[in-house]
């Protein structure tokens, strides 16, 4: 049995797509051979932002690309099963045409797999909620994981019964498998680890909770034994944790960083954190000496009203200390904000931009990414908040009369200037974001609803 695992892009290329090796090393465990292809790699490191562009917008195809796919499609045809990973609705153009190429010339079985056989909240047509259903009726596909490929791949290749059912324990998973890649063509040795899946919260803007129904973590020791491994085996130095909340279980994340600082390999780690009430000097130590680089955090907002309206549940006071102790330690932080929640009022807005000033003083370490407020399906703001008009440019109304898409785009502008005057660092993909920005604010311009 031959299996080629495939990622397409896009997503970032400095190092390696995680999926395709963590399923090499599930396949390994029940004694299936693979052989990866890092395809988003392969395609974006020639093409660049060229590649990018079409891959996300649907436009601009030229005869380079086209080319491109064929010849890499001429090593996949002799396998029996293929494997591909849709990272996120941002693959789905070029997991299309690679199909509409690669089907033809192979009788391979094809499974897709991946978080972008969905659409979480593009607007951008070329861009499907159903991309494993539509790729199956287009006779372009077989079969479809929708859910954690883990258990299910395995099972769908040795012709057992297979469902893509979350899997309850994650203790003992295998350890991602990177010996079909030769890691010195990368820009950075990086590598992704998962030590959960799901997340403690259920705020109400965000769709995890319907991906992951349930919150599931690996043991700490375990998580740094693969980190470990990761540096020993492949000279990784740096580590990029897939989880909703590095410290979602604040046990299995305690232990995790005593045994990195007993373990003592010069490898940094970098995670999505959550500010949290109780942590003491001795977590911001263990946090700074398990070689932790940088955290992404969701502050979503400086109002602590706004904050508890999306669930946040942390306090303006828990915010500023713990914003103090990384900046003490000299911890980057990437500041993850929204601006225009349905119950947002000009004065939640000022603490917003409030927050943005008072964090000049660490302005070497901060980057703010912001982006304006999106209505997701599958979330409590979707379903239960009375927002109202098209669900690209909703709209609400709240103490201060109606806030409109004119609206918050204005406090978006502001904010990204603020974060500028204050010197702080802001997402280097400003400019692909305002473009997707106007292209709503335009339809509501043009739009008849009132
Ligand atoms: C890390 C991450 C990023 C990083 C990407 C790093 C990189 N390598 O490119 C950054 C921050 C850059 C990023 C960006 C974006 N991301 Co992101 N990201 C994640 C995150 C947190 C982890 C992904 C990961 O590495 N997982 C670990 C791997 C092993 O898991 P996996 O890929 O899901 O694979 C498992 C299964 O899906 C399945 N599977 C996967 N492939 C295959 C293939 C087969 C054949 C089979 C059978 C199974 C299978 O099995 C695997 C093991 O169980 C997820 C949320 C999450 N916790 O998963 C969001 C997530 C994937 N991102 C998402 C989105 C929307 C984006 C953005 C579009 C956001 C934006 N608006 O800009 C961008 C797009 C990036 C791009 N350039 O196109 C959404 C995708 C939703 C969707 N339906 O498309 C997610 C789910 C977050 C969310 N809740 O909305 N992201
Ligand atoms: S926004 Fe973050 S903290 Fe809130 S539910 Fe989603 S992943 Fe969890």
């Amino acid at each position: 049995m031959s299996v080629a695992l495939i990622s397409t892009p896009s997503q970032l290329y400095n190092f390696p797509t995680s999926s395709i090796f963590f399923l090499k090393g599930c396949l390994s465990k029940e004694e299936i051979d693979s052989t990866c292809y890092d395809l988003n790699f392969d395609f974006l490191s020639k093409f660049k932002e060229a590649g990018v562009k079409w891959c996300e917008f649907g436009t601009d195809y030229n005869t380079e690309f086209e080319e491109f796919i064929q010849h890499y499609c001429n090593q996949l045809v002799d396998y029996d099963w293929i494997g591909i990973s849709v990272f996120t609705y941002n693959s789905q153009v070029f997991t299309k045409k690679l199909l509409e190429i690669l089907r033809p010339m192979t009788n391979a079985k094809i499974v897709l797999g991946g978080l972008g056989l969905t659409n979480s909240g593009s607007d951008l047509e070329c861009h499907s909620f159903n991309f494993g259903d539509d790729m199956i009726s287009l006779d372009l596909a077989d079969y479809q994981i929708s859910g954690e490929g883990d258990i299910a791949l395995p099972s769908l290749i040795n012709g057992e019964t297979w469902s893509s059912d979350q899997i309850d324990d994650l203790t003992n998973l295998p350890i991602p498998d990177y010996s079909d890649i030769d890691f010195s063509k990368y820009p950075s040795n990086v590598v992704t680890i998962t030590g959960s899946r799901g997340c403690v919260r259920k705020c109400t803007f965000c769709d995890v909770a319907g991906i992951w129904k349930k919150f599931r973590y690996r043991p700490g020791k375990e998580i740094a034994n693969e980190i470990v491994e990761m540096y020993y085996e492949y000279g990784v130095d740096t580590i990029h944790f897939s989880d909703s909340l590095v410290n979602g279980s604040m046990k299995a994340f305690r232990e995790m960083c005593a045994e990195l600082v007993k373990a003592n390999v010069p490898v940094k780690w970098r995670g999505l954190f959550i500010f949290r009430a109780n942590m003491t000097e001795s977590d911001w130590d263990l946090i700074k000496d398990s070689g932790c680089d940088e955290l992404w955090i969701g502050i979503e907002s400086g109002s602590e009203k706004i904050r508890n309206d999306m669930r946040k549940k942390f306090t303006n006071a828990d915010m500023y200390k713990s914003i103090e102790e990384l900046g003490k330690r000299n911890i980057k932080m990437t500041y993850l904000m929204m601006v225009g929640y349905p119950t947002e009022t000009d004065n939640d807005f000022e603490d917003t931009l409030d927050l943005i000033r008072w964090s000049e003083r660490y302005k070497k370490l901060i980057e703010v990414r912001t982006n304006i407020v999106m209505v997701v399906k599958n979330t409590e703001l979707y379903d239960d908040i009375p927002w109202y008009g098209n669900v690209e440019t909703w709209r609400y109304k709240n103490s201060e009369g109606i806030l409109t898409y004119a609206d918050r785009f204005l406090r978006w502008k502001e904010m990204v200037e603020v974060t500028k005057a204050s010197g702080l660092k802001v997402d280097n993909r400003i400019n692909q974001l305002e473009a997707v920005l106007k292209i709503r604010l335009d339809k509501e311009l043009h739009s008849t609803d009132s």
